[in-house]
């Protein structure tokens, strides 16, 4: 039986229960938050804890931890789950309150949920690298919040599933913005692209380590939105996120990138990924 932390208390999963008038449950209201754990430690807590304070502030709920408080609950969690390789979910509510689109004008207490699930690295995605389509990106404009409203994002992922393949490449008119789990990214002459961070993206963490780790080593890289024809007449197209690290993509709507062959940046660029893992967490298996 799996132990959940919710609101600073350890309870068994089956008495984690939330109210029907929970914003969260009824408008959406809320953010998230997944974490990473390889041998049982986080992997770039500190930039996850931070993103989670700032959509929180973005839309106004108050926040009720530290990061050294919510660090030491959420290790206490990997423990208590024997939690070895995995995530950690978790989700900031605005809290209870009886029903109405605005606020409660009345001091609530936000309800905050973490609980552990067991994932192992997607070792043959990573290796052989996946196939992808194009869909129109219809969320609203400020995808940088990780909010809990994910209409737009699933029902661009089930296009993928419905045709095949593992992820969706959304755009706005003629720009790439990101996947509907990830962050996307191009290749061409050597120079690496994504979208610049800003309100029709997520900033991924992985997609942050990736600037660094190129920056760091010497290669080329933008974050300068790209079109839909950049995309086709790509090098390399790889995508990126907490779950998937950094991971080829092959085909798009079909069609091989390239010539269909993972690129040479994309395994460099898994390599120096897995060296800050190795570096954080330890040796992988
Ligand atoms: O397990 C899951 O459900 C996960 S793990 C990561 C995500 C979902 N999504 C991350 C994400 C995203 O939802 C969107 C719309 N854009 C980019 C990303 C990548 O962000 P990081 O790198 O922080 O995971």
């Amino acid at each position: 039986m799996s132990t959940v932390l919710m609101n600073g208390v350890f309870i068994p999963r089956e008495e984690a229960k939330v109210d029907i008038e929970d914003r969260g449950y009824q408008f959406g209201d809320g953010i998230y938050e997944v974490i990473r754990v390889y041998n049982g430690k986080m992997f770039t807590a500190k930039e996850h804890f931070e993103r989670l304070q700032a959509s929180c502030e973005k839309i106004n709920i108050p926040i009720s931890f530290t990061v050294d408080n919510l660090t030491v609950l959420l290790e206490e969690l990997i423990k208590r789950n024997a939690l070895h390789n995995g995530i950690i979910y978790m989700q900031f509510t605005r809290g209870t309150s009886p029903r109405n689109h605005a606020f409660p004008t009345k001091e609530i207490a936000p309800t905050f949920v973490a609980y552990t699930k067991e994932l192992n690295r997607p070792v043959t995605n990573l290796s052989n690298g996946v196939t992808a389509i194009t869909v129109e990106d219809i969320r609203w404009f400020r995808c940088d919040i990780k909010s809990l409203n994910l209409l737009g994002n699933i029902m661009a992922k089930q296009k993928a599933a419905e045709a095949g393949c593992f992820e969706s490449i959304q755009y706005r008119d003629l720009t790439v913005t990101e996947g509907s789990s990830s962050n996307i990214w191009v290749v061409k002459d050597q120079v690496i692209r994504t979208h610049e961070a800003n309100q029709y993206i997520l900033n991924g963490i992985t997609r942050q380590k990736i600037v660094e780790i190129c920056q760091k080593q010497g290669m080329e890289v933008k974050e300068e939105a790209f079109s839909i024809e950049d995309l086709i007449d790509a090098d390399e197209v790889f995508l990126s996120s907490t779950t998937s690290e950094v991971t080829p993509i092959i085909t798009i709507n079909n069609v091989p990138v390239a010539t269909g062959e993972v690129g040479e940046i994309t395994r460099r660029l898994q390599d120096y990924f897995k060296e800050e893992i190795i570096a954080q967490c330890g040796e992988l298996e």
